[in-house]
C-alpha cells in the first residue's frame, strides 16, 4: 500500500539552487520574485541587515573570489560556525560558485571535524575565528593540507584577529560573475552534504542533490510553512549546520520573500526579546525548547503577540506537553513535523489549523510516497505499527563515498528510515518507536556506534552498549552508557564517574553521556555479536 499527499504536487525545477533562488533567466525558478530592498537576513544581536539584493549581490561576488582561489563547481567547502550572516552569505556564495557545502556543528572537537572535513573530501573551509585553535589541533589528523588561502573566516574584516595569515569573508570577494548552472541532469548533483548516522554507525555525508532541496522547498511551500512575505518574520535560532535549520531556516524563507533574524543559538532573554523587538511571526524549534518556554517566568515579561506559529520537530514532541503548551500560551499554534537528514527533510507536518490530535506528526507533504513496513514484511493496516519507508525526489542521493550504507538504507528507491509509525484513516501518522540505533539530544543526532567504539580505546573498558534513555523534564533522550570493566578493576563507581568525564573531554558537547555510565557484567549480544539495544532498554526500564 502506497501513501500520498492530498496536494497536489508543486512544478518541481530541474535548476541549481541559486538559480532556483535568483534566476538568472525566464524558466529558472517557479518562485515570486520580490523587492531587493527587503531584508532577508538581521542580525538579531547587532541589527546589521542584508537585503535581498544585497545576499544576491555579495553571493555573485564571493562566487568570483572562490573561483579565483582555484575551486571549481563540486568542489566540497566546509562551512564550519554558529549561525551568523557571516556564515549564511558564505552559504549563498558557495551555493552561487556550485560548490557542495558540508556544515559541520559547532561543537565539534578535532576528531569529529577532521572526520567530516576527510570523508567529505573538503578543500576549503569557512570558519568562525573562536573555532582556530580546534581546526589546528585537528590539522595532524587531515589527509590534506590547508594553506592559508583555504581557511576564510567567517567574521567582518574589521573583526579579525590580530594578527592573521588568513583573509575574512569580505576580504576575498571579487566583481560579481554568473552562478554556476546545473540544469537538467546536472541538478542531481551534490549541493549540501550534512552528516547522519542514518539507521546504523558512524556518520556519513548525505548526498542532497539540488533537485532533492529545490523539491523540497516547494513541498514547503505548499504545505509546511505558510510564510507571507512583507507579514511575517521567522526566528533562525536552530542550527544552520544541522539539515532543520538549513532547509527551513536559511533557505526556504528567501523562497518566499521573508526575513530571518538570525541568533546564534538558543538563548531564552535573547529569543524573547529577540521575539518582541522584531515582532517575529514564525519560530522553528524543538521540543526542549518548547519545554523551557513552557516553564519560563519571562515568557509573561515579553510581548510574545506577533507570534502565530512554533514548529516543533527533529525529535518527539508529546501529547501532554503540547497541551500544557495550548493552555499557557494559547495564541501560539504550536505545530510538530517529522523527517530526516536523508529527506532534505521534512516529510509529515501538522499545520495548526487543522483538528490534529496533540502528539501526531500530521499528514504528508506533497512529492513523497510512504509506505508502512511490519516486522514480517507485510503492510500495517490502519493503526498498526509499521517502519515507514519514504519515496519521491527529495530522498537523497545516498550516501557518500559509502555504497554499502547507501546499499542497507535503500530498497531500490524506497529510503528505510528506522522510525515506526501508525497512520489513521483520514492520513495522519504518529511516531512510535525507533527500530535504528540513533539517539537524539535536543535535536542532535548522537551515534552509539561512534561512543562505543570510543569507549573502548578507555584502558579499564573491555566492551560497551549505549543507548537513550527519556528524560521528560528536558523532553530528550540523554545517551547512557553500560560498561564492562577489566578485571582489574576494583571501584566500579569512580570507573563509571571517570569513564564519564573522560568521555565529556573528548566529544562535542550533545554526545556526553548525561544519561549516566552504568557498569555491568556483561554487554548482551546476538549470536552474530550485534549489541542487543533492546535488552540494555528493557534494564534501563527496571533500574
Ligand atoms: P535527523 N518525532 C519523533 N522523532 C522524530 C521527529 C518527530 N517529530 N522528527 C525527527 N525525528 C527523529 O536526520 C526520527 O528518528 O533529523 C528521525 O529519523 O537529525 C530522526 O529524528 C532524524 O534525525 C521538521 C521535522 C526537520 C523534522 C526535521 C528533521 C530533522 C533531521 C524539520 O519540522
Amino acid at each position: 500500500i502506497i501513501y500520498t499527499s492530498d496536494h497536489p504536487v508543486p512544478p518541481l525545477p530541474e535548476v541549481g539552487l541559486f538559480n532556483y533562488l535568483f534566476p538568472e533567466k525566464p524558466g529558472d525558478s517557479p518562485l515570486q520574485q520580490f523587492d531587493p530592498s527587503i531584508p532577508a537576513f538581521i542580525d538579531g544581536a547587532t541589527d546589521r541587515t542584508v537585503t535581498r539584493g544585497e545576499l544576491k549581490e555579495t553571493s555573485l561576488r564571493l562566487a568570483t573570489g572562490i573561483r579565483a582561489l582555484g575551486l571549481k563547481r563540486g568542489d566540497v567547502a566546509c562551512l564550519w560556525g554558529l549561525n551568523s550572516i557571516e556564515w549564511a552569505l558564505a552559504a549563498y556564495g558557495c551555493m552561487a560558485a556550485g560548490l557542495t557545502v558540508s556544515p559541520a556543528n559547532y561543537a565539534y572537537g578535532p576528531p569529529e571535524v577532521a572526520h567530516q572535513v576527510n570523508n567529505s573530501g573538503t578543500q576549503v573551509i569557512f570558519i568562525e575565528p573562536s573555532l582556530l585553535p580546534t581546526f589546528d589541533a585537528a590539522r595532524p589528523l587531515l589527509k590534506r593540507q590547508f594553506p592559508a588561502s583555504r581557511v576564510i573566516l567567517l567574521c567582518e574584516p574589521k573583526d579579525k584577529p590580530f594578527p592573521s595569515q588568513y583573509k575574512a569573508l569580505g576580504e576575498i570577494m571579487g566583481q560579481p560573475g554568473k552562478a554556476a548552472r546545473f540544469d537538467g541532469k546536472d541538478s542531481r548533483m551534490t549541493a549540501w552534504l550534512c552528516y547522519s548516522s542514518g539507521t546504523t554507525g558512524l556518520p556519513k555525508g548525505v548526498m542532497t542533490s539540488h533537485h532533492n532541496m529545490t523539491s523540497q522547498l516547494q513541498a514547503v511551500n505548499v504545505a509546511y510553512q505558510n510564510l507571507k512575505s512583507g507579514e511575517d518574520v521567522v526566528l533562525g535560532i536552530l542550527p544552520f549546520s544541522h539539515i532543520y535549520g538549513l532547509t527551513v531556516v536559511l533557505l526556504q524563507p528567501t523562497t518566499v520573500g521573508v526575513p530571518v533574524v538570525i541568533l546564534p543559538r538558543f538563548e531564552e532573554i535573547a529569543v524573547l526579546s529577540a521575539i518582541e523587538k522584531y515582532r517575529i511571526t514564525h519560530g522553528l524549534i524543538v521540543p526542549p525548547v518548547v519545554i523551557v518556554l513552557l516553564h519560563s517566568k519571562n515568557v509573561a515579561k515579553y510581548d510574545l503577540s506577533s507570534v502565530k506559529t512554533f514548529m516543533s520537530g527533529a525529535a518527539p514532541l508529546s501529547a501532554e506537553v503540547t497541551e500544557q503548551f495550548n493552555k499557557r500560551i494559547p495564541h501560539i499554534a504550536l505545530t510538530q513535523g517529522y523527517g530526516m537528514t536523508e529527506t532534505s527533510p521534512v516529510s509529515h507536518c501538522t499545520t495548526g489549523d487543522e483538528n490534529v490530535e496533540p502528539g501526531w506528526v500530521g499528514r504528508i507533504l506533497p512529492t513523497f510516497e510512504a509506505r508502512l513496513v511490519k516486522e514480517d514484511g507485510e503492510d500495517a493496516k490502519e493503526g498498526e505499527r509499521g517502519e515507514i519507508w519514504m519515496r519521491g525526489p527529495s530522498v537523497m542521493m545516498g550516501y557518500h563515498d559509502n555504497p554499502e550504507a547507501t546499499a542497507k538504507t535503500m530498497d531500490g528507491d524506497w529510503l528505510k528510515t528506522g522510525d515506526v509509525l501508525i497512520r489513521r484513516d483520514d492520513g495522519h501518522y504518529k511516531v512510535v518507536d525507533r527500530v535504528k540505533e540513533l539517539i537524539k539530544y535536543k535535536g542532535f543526532q548522537v551515534p552509539p556506534a561512534e561512543l562505543e567504539s570510543l569507549l573502548l580505546q578507555h584502558p579499564q573498558v573491555v566492551d560497551s552498549g549505549v543507548i537513550g534513555i527519556w528524560d521528560d523534564s528536558q523532553a530528550t533522550e540523554l545517551p547512557r552508557a553500560y560498561i564492562v570493566a577489566s578485571a582489574d578493576t576494583t571501584d566500579k563507581d569512580s570507573l563509571a564517574k571517570e569513564v564519564a568525564t573522560w568521555v565529556a573531554s573528548k566529544v562535542a558537547n550533545h554526545k556526553r553521556l548525561r544519561g549516566g555510565v552504568i557498569v555491568i557484567d556483561a554487554i548482551p549480544k546476538s549470536p552474530s555479536g550485534k549489541i542487543l539495544r533492546k535488552d540494555l532498554r528493557e534494564q534501563a526500564k527496571k533500574e
